[in-house]
């Protein structure tokens, strides 16, 4: 059966995932939007069709593109799906009537222009109550010191998937001591090839596996500012 004769929804819940899986690996736009549309209307949660279709599809990618398979025009594609995909689901992870925690700047720092981990991170954080400013992709360090000194966030968040670019993150936690502003902002980092060790090396506050874990940190880390203040620390 060619992919023309799929009928989306009549596949089973598990079908449709997978099927997905297939679509965003072959960069299919709209067929994501239909099927992302289809799972929601079956009463999935918009965070389930994200992990499960979404992340987990282009985690798929991710392995071919490294053992050389799909190439970056392929990628980009993909990419573009996923973000169809992921502006159906945004509204609804913004809109959990959540009061407001903080705010958070967030940025792919310089040489890097990866935003799907980003913009899940901002998607997540919107819907658990943070405002959140995005300073989109291939960002020097003046834009996020501009940036803080501007929105006086609570939060800096930085992302890097290349392993070439995340040293920048130290650049820029390196200039803010200089500047004497570093401990006036959480500063949480994440992205694939990073981990904990990496995140504590480089000065930042912690690192973030993926976008629930920063959500989660980022919690934890508002209220010790709050406690501390409280404190009149
Ligand atoms: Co790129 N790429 N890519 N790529 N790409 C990777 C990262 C790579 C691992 C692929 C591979 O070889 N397996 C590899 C990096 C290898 C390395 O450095 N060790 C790689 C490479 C090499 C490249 C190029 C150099 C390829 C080339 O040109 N030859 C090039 C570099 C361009 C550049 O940035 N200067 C390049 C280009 C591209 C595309 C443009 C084609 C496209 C990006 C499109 C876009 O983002 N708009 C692309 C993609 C899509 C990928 C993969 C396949 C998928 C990344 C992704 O979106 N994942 C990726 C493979 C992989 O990561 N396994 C790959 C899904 C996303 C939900 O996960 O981004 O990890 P992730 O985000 C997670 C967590 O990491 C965390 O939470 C997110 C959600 O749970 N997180 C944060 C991320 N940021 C956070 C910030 C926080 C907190 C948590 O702040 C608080």
């Amino acid at each position: 059966m060619s992919d023309d004769e799929i009928i989306l929804s009549e596949l089973s819940d598990e079908e449709l995932v997978q099927q997905m899986h297939d679509d965003l690996y072959d960069g299919l736009k709209e067929e994501i939007e239909e099927a992302t549309q289809i799972l929601l209307d079956r009463g999935w949660a918009p965070y389930d069709v994200l992990t499960e279709a979404l992340v987990e599809g282009m985690r798929i990618v991710g392995v071919d593109f490294r053992d050389g398979i799909l190439f970056v025009p392929e990628v980009l594609l993909s990419a573009n799906a996923m973000k169809a995909g992921m502006s159906i689901l945004r509204p609804l992870l913004a809109a959990t009537g959540a009061p407001k925690l903080g705010k958070m700047v967030i940025g792919t720092v310089k040489g890097d222009i990866h935003d799907i981990g980003k913009n899940l991170v901002g998607m997540m954080m919107e819907g658990a109550g943070f405002d959140v400013v995005d300073l989109g992709i291939n960002n020097p360090v003046e834009n996020y010191l501009d940036a803080i000194e501007r929105e006086q966030p609570d939060i800096l968040g930085m992302s890097a998937l290349l392993t070439t670019t995340m040293p920048y993150m130290k650049v820029v936690i390196d200039t803010m001591k200089e500047k004497g502003i570093r401990d006036d902002y959480i500063v949480l980092v994440g992205g694939a090839p990073l981990n904990e060790e990496f995140g504590k090396a480089v000065g930042a506050d912690a690192y973030c596996r993926d976008a629930a874990i920063a959500v989660e940190t980022a919690k934890e880390y508002i209220k010790r500012k709050h406690n501390m203040l409280a404190a009149g620390g």
